[in-house]
């Protein structure tokens, strides 16, 4: 068969299992053929895509690819527990605050798994742990992308995760006296990710954003509280036990700091290539006003910048695992702000924090907008620029295929 016949089936092939485009491009013949070489150049390009996890399901190792290539074509919004609450509602079917302003979902839906380690059956903020598998089951339907944290509890002092007790990492490392503990929290996760099926029981991918914000002090993973090899150990310990032990291949690993200054800071803890998929870091806005916007969309757009950087020589899928400005105080800030650090980068998601609404002292913790709060109107600016892409284009993208 000759070799452009060949490439042309692989071309047919675009969105499926790199190997199909492997065995094309391997079987052509003529070394001359230009469209030979394109199909070699595809191939490379596709092998590279390939997830940390190198026995990664079919649905990953495409998901992995695909998040690769729509870099090309925008940047996905992402919400933290957008299907389970919203201001001043919870726990509405199909609601969303961002369809309610928007008309549409967004494409990155992040959910959390801390308190699952103790066997309750809601999670840290209260989200019942069998409606959020019902809500990862409905984004993976619709091809959306699906992201978890994990706040989970200290496991040397038993108090939460912003406890910053020195010598946590160490005890649960093996040999560690808290070990055994630490394995069977992360048994009581694998169960639940293993019940995170499709209807025909394929796996659903996550991204599992472990131990986030490594370079802060406030978790007890973080910052100084532990050696950079600990934290790797740490880190590769985690991963081999959910990959190998629990046999998870459903999973891309996010590695993600806190702001960060430098290259060399960014990858102090990094545990390597063949154990992270995702990169990112997470930023929020504190100060109000001028000074505030100024100070925000410099740091976001130089740390995105060498976040890519990065991201490129590791070939890793870059993303702005978590950002926000609490209660968007400024009626234009997504497409004065935000936009203006995004728009030049190429990153794949941006997933904005949860809309916890109003607690019983009326303070109000929200990072996107609800129907009627002020910057309502500049959002629907920001979800129609062409490069920012919410659920509707994802789904074309059939990310999972
Ligand atoms: C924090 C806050 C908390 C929440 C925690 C875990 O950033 O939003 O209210 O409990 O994340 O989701």
């Amino acid at each position: 068969m000759p070799a452009c016949i060949q490439f042309t089936q692989a071309q047919t092939l675009k969105k499926s299992n790199i190997l199909e485009k492997g065995f094309y491009a391997i079987s052509a013949t003529s070394p001359d053929d230009k469209n030979l070489s394109s199909a070699v150049n595809e191939e490379i390009t596709a092998k590279s895509d390939l997830p940390s996890d190198k026995n990664a399901t079919k649905e990953t190792v495409n998901l992995c690819h695909n998040l690769k290539q729509l870099l090309n074509k925008g940047i996905m919004l992402g919400h933290q527990d957008d299907l389970a609450y919203g201001v001043g509602w919870k726990y509405v079917p199909g609601k969303s605050d961002v369809k309610e302003v928007t008309g549409d979902y967004p494409a990155v839906y992040g959910f959390e798994l801390g308190r699952m380690e103790l066997d309750h059956k809601v999670n840290i903020d209260s989200v019942p742990f069998d409606s959020m598998r019902n809500y990862i089951k409905t984004v993976y339907q619709r091809g959306g992308v699906i992201t978890l944290s994990w706040h989970l509890n200290n496991p040397l002092t038993g108090k939460t995760a912003w406890d910053p007790a020195d010598g946590t990492v160490a005890s649960i490392l093996p040999g560690g006296s808290k070990n055994e503990l630490y394995k069977s929290w992360l048994d009581k996760v694998a169960a639940f990710i293993v019940s995170l099926k499709d209807k025909n029981s394929v796996p659903i991918p996550v991204i599992l954003r472990l131990f986030h914000e490594l370079n802060g002090n406030w978790f007890w993973w973080g910052g100084d509280h532990c050696t950079p090899e600990q934290f790797k150990q740490l880190w590769q310990f985690t991963v081999s036990y959910l990959r190998d032990t629990k046999n998870l291949h459903q999973l891309l690993y996010a590695y993600n700091t806190d702001r960060f200054n430098s290259r060399e800071n960014y990858l102090l803890k990094y545990p390597g290539a063949e154990w992270t998929d995702v990169l990112g870091f997470d930023i929020y806005q504190r100060k109000q006003g001028e000074e505030g916007n100024t100070e925000f969309a410099e740091s976001a757009d130089k740390m995105l910048t060498m976040l890519e950087e990065i991201a490129t020589t590791e070939n890793k899928i870059p993303a702005l695992t978590e950002f926000g400005f609490g209660q968007v105080p400024d009626s234009t800030w997504w497409t004065k702000v935000l936009l203006k650090a995004l728009d030049h980068h190429k990153i794949s998601y941006a997933l904005a924090w949860r809309n916890a609404g109003f607690n019983n002292v009326g303070d109000a913790e929200f990072y996107l907008p609800y129907k009627g709060q002020e910057s309502e109107k500049d959002f629907i600016k920001f979800y129609n620029q062409p490069n920012i892409l919410f659920q509707k284009e994802v789904t074309k993208e059939h990310l999972y295929k």
